[in-house]
């Protein structure tokens, strides 16, 4: 990635951006952000998107629900016992509705390529090196790692960063290089025209959940369905990508391939009080979860009904790189998830 912007440039894209946002231009303001920051990143591009994403979902925001959504679609996978899976040039909308609603998830093959994933990778390294760094105090360490200011009305801070820190993550919106490193990869493959078409409106991502990953064997694995806390009727798709190899000996994920249309009863010995007991677990039929081999830009999506554990096994060594990214239709944006417009 080259670095030939100059100051003057800098300057020029940034008094731009401020007459962007003051005209409520939002997307011609993130348009401008993206596009100079792929000509050379700079931490405030970056910095200023994450800003720009975040204000401009009050400012942009008042679709409505699609109606008749998901749309009703046969099974395009009809003999599949496992976890649907395509090549990345397969990707469509419609695709993933089908999946999700027969099988609960969709395995998209090779959807980043493994050069742009190994900057993603290093991204991630620098942000959880800053995250350390700035413990105490949280002083910021750019471009690598820079605490997210939600706008008021929104609560974002110590506890869930904390949170974030004790499952092995970062949050995506503190590490504004690698948030763009990732969604510019996907930008690239076209999945934010595909998100759109998907959802039949404006996309959001979460703050909240949106996760850098550096999972190690050992790390905490409770089952569970994201909707015990984003709530059932969101619509929602998490987009999972591996960004390095993992299932053999690195983290994968273990889930049920099938889809479930409600919340299964949770509580038990388990790690939080959304978790699911491995005895509930259990009675869906162990023999048919399914723990995916990921070669690095390899994705799983899923939504907030599926449910999933970390997918880890004593005799793993090594350590997995991921991201997690969770995706809502805007006009069913759960608000405590802090919105970021795509
Ligand atoms: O990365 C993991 O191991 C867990 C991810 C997860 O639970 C999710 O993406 O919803
Ligand atoms: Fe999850």
């Amino acid at each position: 990635m080259s670095t030939n912007n100059n100051i003057l440039d800098i300057n020029a894209v940034m008094r731009k951006t401020d007459e962007l946002v003051a005209a409520g231009s939002w997307d011609d303001a993130i348009r401008l952000l993206c596009e100079s920051n792929r000509r050379g990143e700079n931490v405030e591009f970056e910095s200023r998107l994450v800003k720009v994403r975040h204000h401009a979902f009050a400012n942009v925001v008042d679709d409505k629900p699609v109606p008749h959504w998901p749309k009703q679609l046969p099974d395009y996978f009809p003999n599949e016992r496992s976890i649907p899976e395509i090549p990345a040039s397969e990707l469509r909308a419609d695709v993933v509705t089908s999946a999700i609603a027969h099988h609960g998830s969709l395995m998209v093959r090779g959807l980043i390529n493994p050069d742009v994933a190994a900057g993603i990778r290093d991204a991630i390294d620098h942000a959880f090196q800053g995250a350390a760094e700035a413990e105490t105090p949280r002083t910021p360490r750019p471009p690598w790692y820079i605490p997210f200011r939600a706008r008021d009305g929104y609560s974002f801070g110590g506890a869930e960063r904390s949170y974030a820190r004790f499952g092995g993550g970062v949050h995506a919106v503190d590490a504004p290089r690698a948030l763009f490193r990732h969604m510019d990869a996907l930008t690239a493959v076209g999945f934010d025209h595909m998100l759109k078409d998907y959802f039949g409106e404006r996309v959001a991502i979460s703050a909240k959940k949106s996760t850098l990953r550096r999972t190690e064997p050992t790390a905490l694995a409770g089952w569970h369905q994201d909707g015990a806390f984003l709530g059932t009727e969101t619509r929602s798709l998490n987009i999972w990508t591996a960004l390095s190899p993992c299932g053999v000996d690195a983290a994968s994920l273990d889930v049920f391939p099938r889809r479930f249309d409600r919340l299964v009863e949770m509580g038990g010995p388990d790690i939080f009080d959304w978790s699911v007991s491995n005895e509930t677990a259990a009675s869906y039929g162990m023999d048919s979860v399914v723990r995916p081999v990921f070669e690095i830009g390899d994705a799983l999506l899923f939504d907030q009904m599926t449910l999933h554990r970390t997918g880890v096994d004593p005799g793993m060594t090594k350590t997995r790189y991921a991201i997690e990214m969770w995706c809502f239709a805007a006009s069913t944006y759960p608000h405590e998830q802090v919105p970021l417009c795509w």
